[in-house]
């Protein structure tokens, strides 16, 4: 009975990391135990964003907060009472993963966009793990309803030394594994552990991210370019060139559309899986663009290069900047291999007249 096989097979993400994770003889779980904390975070997220969207809808928001009563002490995530004050819900979604990563107890720096300076863990709770992430991305489309997302990347340190902010200052080729949850119609979660890129949908009923796209690779080619057209008056020339060659293509081929949601997680999601590019360019108003290194570009470029794509800054490859502060921004051209081999071209050529 092949066809049941998936019905009860139920390949969920623990089992698929741990199956992964098994292949290397020398690791001793600690990565399988960091990720099932992540996950705890993410099943968080994902009721306290669908919650706080109905509160808001009947009016409740403005008294107290729909919160998950009192977790159990073993998954150590803080009871979040009813009744607490209404916390923004991208500081709430930020405590929440804070407070699971720490009590992984495999963690040694975390770099949150929440917060401005970088969290050492103490000494009893330290693991090999460096985690930066972005609790909430796009936070401001929660009260339209459009999908937002949790991103994250994990770097490894290679021994005990005294945790430095250099051990997160790392191009993101150095990552480890990356990944990002979306939060909308359903909460998938897509991770990188370094080979391939798989994605997984939470079922409610069981409390459990199924594999639901197993090796996504994104097309070669696509007919969609995302950008906020918005700049457009401050692109610099081939960042124009590029997507006026979209919209009046000259070798006869259809123009391309747009599709621009203007929630990192949700365009890189349709990316991914459809094709096409996803910009932030730099602009004269912002001279690096507007989106962060560690947290944003670096995750989304290693899913994207893990999934047979391409992710660039405009000046070269985006996994190879090294950052020197964990808040930096970067311009990223993200996407189908072919089409950012177009826009690496019109930098090149516009390199080369300088
Ligand atoms: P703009 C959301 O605020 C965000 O950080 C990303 O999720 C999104 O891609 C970008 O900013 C949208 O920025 O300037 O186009 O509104």
């Amino acid at each position: 009975h092949a066809a049941d096989a998936h019905r009860t097979d139920l390949m969920t993400i623990t089992r698929f990391v741990l199956n992964e994770q098994s292949k290397y003889p020398e690791s001793r779980g600690d990565f399988t135990i960091l990720l099932s904390h992540i996950v705890l975070g993410c099943k968080f997220v994902c009721t306290s964003v669908n919650k706080a969207g109905l509160a808001k809808l009947i009016g409740l928001a403005g008294e107290t907060n729909i919160q998950a009563s009192r977790y159990s002490n073993e998954c150590c995530v803080d009871a979040i009472f009813y009744g607490e004050e209404q916390k923004k819900l991208d500081v709430l979604s930020n405590e929440v993963f804070i407070k699971a990563l720490v009590s992984s107890g495999r963690t040694r720096i975390l770099v949150s966009e929440e917060d401005e300076e970088a969290i050492f863990v103490e000494p009893s709770k330290r693991g090999r793990y460096c985690v930066v992430f972005d609790p909430l991305d796009g936070s401001s489309n929660i009260d339209c309803g459009v999908s937002i997302g949790t991103i994250f990347g994990i770097y490894m340190v290679k021994d005990d030394h005294e945790p430095t902010l250099d051990d997160v200052l790392q191009p993101g080729k150095q990552m480890v594994a990356a990944g990002y949850c979306m939060y909308g119609s359903s909460c998938t979660l897509v991770l990188s552990t370094g080979n391939g890129v798989n994605g997984f949908t939470l079922d409610p009923s069981l409390g459990e991210f199924i594999l639901t796209h197993p090796d996504i690779k994104i097309p070669k080619k696509g007919k969609i370019y995302s950008v906020n057209e918005g700049n457009a008056k401050n692109w610099d020339s081939p960042m124009a060139k590029y997507v006026e060659k979209c919209k009046f293509p000259k070798d006869g081929s259809s123009s391309k559309s747009l599709r621009y949601i203007g929630s990192m997680v949700a365009d890189v999601h349709r990316t991914l899986l459809y094709g096409g590019t996803f910009m932030y360019p730099a602009d004269k108003k912002s001279p690096n663009g507007k989106l962060r290194v560690l947290y944003e570009v670096f995750p989304m470029s290693f899913l994207i290069e893990k999934a047979g794509g391409q992710a660039f800054t405009g000046k070269q490859r985006a996994l190879d900047l090294v950052p020197t502060k964990i808040h930096e921004r970067s311009p990223v051209f993200l996407g189908s291999y072919d089409e950012i081999e177009e826009i690496k071209a019109l930098y090149a050529a516009e390199g080369q007249k300088e």
